[in-house]
């Protein structure tokens, strides 16, 4: 994933000041590459930044769009089975798309049937369809995940409430600096 250096890096800045709740102020000792930290967090600036660099808006919208790929990409592997097209998806919908399937995707395909259908009543109603993607939005970014970036505001050193790339890099320390 694009974004994994930058959020290892969060979540331990987290971490850190959570230790250190009276040090408010932030640094990061980014091991490694700082150079690509800054770059992940460019690339955030320029997707989701204003004029004046990304605001904690940006950094909302960048989350809600995550979660919201990670939703419609599970939502849409049931829905292509919904054969009547009502939203929601039972047992003989699901056997045609099984027949048409590999044997080792019969069995995931039953698993993922299994784990969606809540109530055990054997169809997965559109309730269930939306906890689906509930639980998929939340995987591919968790809370913890998302208060991490939200913590990038936390570089915002001239106070305008917004981030700018030369903000972020202002925050490292050098690796040869950081013990
Ligand atoms: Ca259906
Ligand atoms: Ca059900």
């Amino acid at each position: 994933m694009r974004r994994r250096m930058m959020m290892a890096v969060l979540m331990a800045m987290g971490l850190a000041r959570a230790a250190s709740a009276q040090d408010s102020f932030a640094e990061l000792r980014v091991g490694g590459d700082p150079d690509r930290f800054v770059a992940e967090v460019t690339d955030l600036i320029a997707g989701f930044g204003g004029p004046q660099g990304l605001t904690a808006a940006g950094i909302e919208d960048h989350i809600a769009l995550e979660r919201a790929g990670a939703r419609a990409s599970a939502l849409r592997r049931l829905l292509a089975m919904d054969l009547d097209g009502d939203g929601a998806l039972d047992r003989a919908e699901l056997k045609v798309s099984q027949r048409a399937a590999s044997a080792a995707m019969r069995g995931r395909m039953e698993r993922q049937f299994i784990a969606a259908d809540g109530d055990g009543d054997g169809r997965i109603s559109p309730v269930e369809m939306a906890e689906v993607g509930r639980t998929a939005a939340l995987r591919a970014l968790g809370e913890a995940e998302a208060e991490a970036l939200r913590a990038l505001m936390s570089l915002d050193r001239n106070g305008d409430a917004a981030l700018t790339r030369d903000e972020v890099a202002a925050a490292i320390i050098p690796p040869d600096e950081a013990t």
